[in-house]
């Protein structure tokens, strides 16, 4: 597989756009987590723009720092299960197989991490500011390559992004990635096909739910909130693509190495990925209300509405 910067030629108002991956990606020079890391007017404005339109930004030049002292949590044994996730509006660490001290630093650098993606959200995508809810961020110490689990969370089969037990109701799930690999290894991925197109593909398989059992999901506690029939539909389109084998190898789909010091995102309840190597990343994910977009009709909420013919939250 190639690295991305070999894939990427020409260069137009202070970013490049990368050839093979001109509909995927676009490059953002931006390298700070604020307001002034010097991302033009303009590329705020695209940026907006191509995200909601499902392309990845990738901001090659913008490194998380991690502290010296914090080299001591770059180690798969510190997470129970895959990832440690960090809540910021309570600052409560989940599933770290540490305690105490070791424990309240490991929370430190999360918080860190997650402020810092709070501002760079704040600072890249001025038109969501005061519309995106921080919700949880992760720390992914394990290495996705030759990971075993089962097929429904198999990342490395490609899928939208849909959460079994906490609902969104139709709000869009942003995310932003930074890969910390301390020996500078990539983070691979493949991107697939667009939202559209991946939703007429399933579309016959995706069925609504019978009423109230989204409701009753929510009382025996199955979810967080109520599962409405978008939830629903979202995760069956997961399975179906997660499960779908043919479909994994023949959907058209590119490669693309993520560099060590990258920090990149994407509304991953649309674009088609799949995290293919890597180890050691953070991630922060957000919600945004479908109506605080500039183009709500790209949403995966109208194109599953308009593909149903009905409301679906
Ligand atoms: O860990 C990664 O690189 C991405 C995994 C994934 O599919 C996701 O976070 O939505
Ligand atoms: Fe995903």
């Amino acid at each position: 597989m190639e690295a991305l910067d070999d894939l990427c030629t020409t260069r137009a108002r202070g970013r490049q756009l990368c050839e093979t991956l001109s509909f995927m990606i676009l490059r953002v020079n931006q390298r700070a987590w604020g307001a002034n890391g010097s991302a033009s007017a303009t590329a705020m404005e695209d940026s907006t723009a191509e995200l909601e339109a499902g392309t990845v930004l990738l901001l090659p030049e913008l490194a998380f720092r991690v502290l010296l002292e914090e080299r001591v949590h770059f180690s798969p044994s510190i997470a129970a299960a895959k990832n440690v996730s960090f809540d910021p509006s309570t600052g409560r660490i989940g599933g770290a197989r540490v305690e105490g001290g070791e424990q309240d630093a490991l929370a430190a650098m999360l918080q860190r991490f997650s402020d810092s993606a709070e501002a760079l959200a704040q600072a890249l995508l001025p038109r969501y500011r005061g519309r995106l809810e921080r919700a949880r961020a992760s720390f992914r110490p394990a290495e996705i390559a030759g990971r075993k689990t089962t097929w429904r969370h198999d990342d490395t089969r490609l899928h939208i992004d849909s959460f079994p037990a906490t609902p969104v109701q139709g709000r869009r799930i942003l995310r932003i990635f930074t890969n910390v690999n301390p020996e500078g290894r990539p983070r691979s991925w493949r991107l697939g096909e667009p939202f559209e197109d991946v939703a007429r593909r399933f579309a016959a398989a995706l069925r609504a739910p019978l009423p109230f059992s989204g409701e009753l999901l929510r009382l025996v506690g199955i979810t967080k909130s109520r599962r409405s029939a978008y939830d629903a539909l979202m995760l069956q389109l997961h399975d179906a693509m997660k499960a779908d084998v043919a479909y994994q190898e023949q959907a058209t789909q590119t490669a693309v190495d993520f560099p060590a010091g990258a920090t990149w995102l994407a509304f991953t309840d649309q674009v088609s990925h799949a995290a293919m190597a890597g180890q050691y990343q953070l991630e922060q994910t957000f919600l945004l209300p479908v109506e605080a977009m500039e183009r709500p009709g790209q949403s995966p909420l109208r194109i599953l509405e308009r593909i149903k013919k009905r409301r679906l939250v």
